[in-house]
């Protein structure tokens, strides 16, 4: 997508009645799919702030359902958190409708080439005071994040999945992930296959696992949930003064899913010791503290609601979300990086590094975890 020029870029704001001469927009986070920038009063500290977002269109094909999707979900939410006593405003995420009421604002930009094309933007209500970690800082704010993802999986336990959009077709089915790859490596549209051979080899080597959890799915064994499908540490906001996870955000892959697939990838993630993107791979490990902490937050929140297979599962969620992970990071360097932003050369295959590290690590650890997983139940 084209960098706006400023002038559109504020512009943009008048969909929503905000005064572009009063406020300051600045590109924000740190996320790989998304355009995010923060708008600020110029003047009064006090007044409302606002996260403007682009969606990806290339990756969310058609926006007005993810936005379906986020506002029937985020109004579902709103309520179970007003009658549990909670903030909405800050608990949750807000969908600013424009001045038409929509949830989107879409817009016509012409192209260099004179080509007309669309971009999609929303605005939500800026949730103030509060921080986010790129990677687990403590053991307390993992296990706060595993609060927030486990209250927001049970508050969605009695929402009907079935009538979520499917904003990604198969996001988490891990052997059409691999099949991708395959293709990805037959194309070798940037010849790159020859600098990521051993790399390619660890993948290949472990095709038989990306089946275990979609054999279940696909034989009726596990239950079809309200996922996140995207339960990155960073996806949460932890309240600045009290440390507390407070609200779950980036809510673009709400779907029908697993709880496996939200627990795994929130282990992923935040049980790693280093950065998604580190690439001094001596700092990659997989912390079983880490694993243990989330586990048993996780499951104080959710474990009464699971079955008996899906706690089972949990084990797996962690090591096929970090190998359907690193199979995507390595899938769009071989494609020649037109997925994931990136910030520099070899972004991709750093990424990809850090995950091999630690499904190898988590294979090693596999009864172990299953043990954790187990004892935390109770
Ligand atoms: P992406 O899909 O690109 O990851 P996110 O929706 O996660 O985008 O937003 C990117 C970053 O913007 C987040 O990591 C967070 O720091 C910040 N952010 C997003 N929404 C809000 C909000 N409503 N209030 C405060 N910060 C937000
Ligand atoms: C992307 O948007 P963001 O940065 O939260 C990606 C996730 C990956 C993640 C890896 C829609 O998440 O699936 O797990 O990067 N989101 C999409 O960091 O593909
Ligand atoms: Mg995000």
């Amino acid at each position: 997508m084209t960098k706006l020029s400023s002038k559109q870029l504020y512009g943009i704001l008048n969909q929503w009645d905000i005064d572009s001469n009063k406020v300051n927009i600045r590109p924000y986070g740190s996320g790989h799919i998304n355009d995010t920038y923060l708008i600020n009063d110029k003047n009064n500290p006090n007044s409302t702030s606002y996260i403007l977002q682009r969606v990806n269109h290339d990756v969310f094909t058609e926006p007005e359902k993810v936005m379906r999707n986020i506002v029937d979900v985020t109004t579902f939410l709103a309520k179970k958190i007003g009658a549990e006593g909670g903030n909405p405003r800050r608990e949750t995420l807000n969908v600013l409708p424009t001045v038409d009421g929509e949830a989107l604002n879409i817009i016509e930009i012409e192209s260099a080439n004179d080509e007309v094309y669309q971009e999609y933007w929303r605005l939500y209500i800026f949730v103030e005071d509060t921080v986010d970690f790129q990677q687990s800082p403590s053991l307390e704010i993992f296990a706060e994040s595993a609060r927030a993802f486990g209250r927001f999986a049970r508050r969605l336990i009695d929402y009907p999945a079935g009538t979520l959009h499917e904003t990604i077709e198969r996001f988490h089915d891990t052997p059409k992930r691999f099949d991708d790859f395959l293709i990805a490596i037959k194309a070798d549209q940037v010849a790159r296959a020859k600098t990521c051979q051993p790399e390619i080899n660890f993948f290949l080597e472990r095709e038989q696992d990306c089946h275990v959890l979609q054999d279940l799915l696909e034989n009726d064994q596990l239950p079809v949930r309200v996922t996140h499908n995207d339960t990155k540490l960073n996806n949460v906001l932890f309240d600045r003064e009290t440390g507390k996870g407070l609200c779950v955000i980036d809510l673009d892959t709400v779907m029908p899913g697993l709880l496996a697939h939200d627990y795994g990838d929130s282990i992923r993630f935040g049980a790693s010791t280093a950065l998604e993107d580190e690439p001094d791979l001596t700092k990659v490990h997989f912390s079983l503290e880490l694993f243990e902490a989330y586990t048993v937050a996780y499951l104080t929140e959710v474990g009464p609601v699971m079955t008996e297979k899906e706690l089972e599962t949990l084990a797996w969620g962690a090591r096929l979300m970090t190998l359907e992970c690193g199979l995507r990071f390595l899938t769009d360097y071989l494609a020649g990086d037109t997925y994931f932003k990136i910030e520099r050369k070899n972004h991709n295959l750093d990424r990809t590094r850090t995950q091999i590290k630690l499904v190898s690590e988590m294979e090693v650890n596999f009864d172990k975890m299953q043990e954790i997983i187990m004892k935390s139940k109770n």
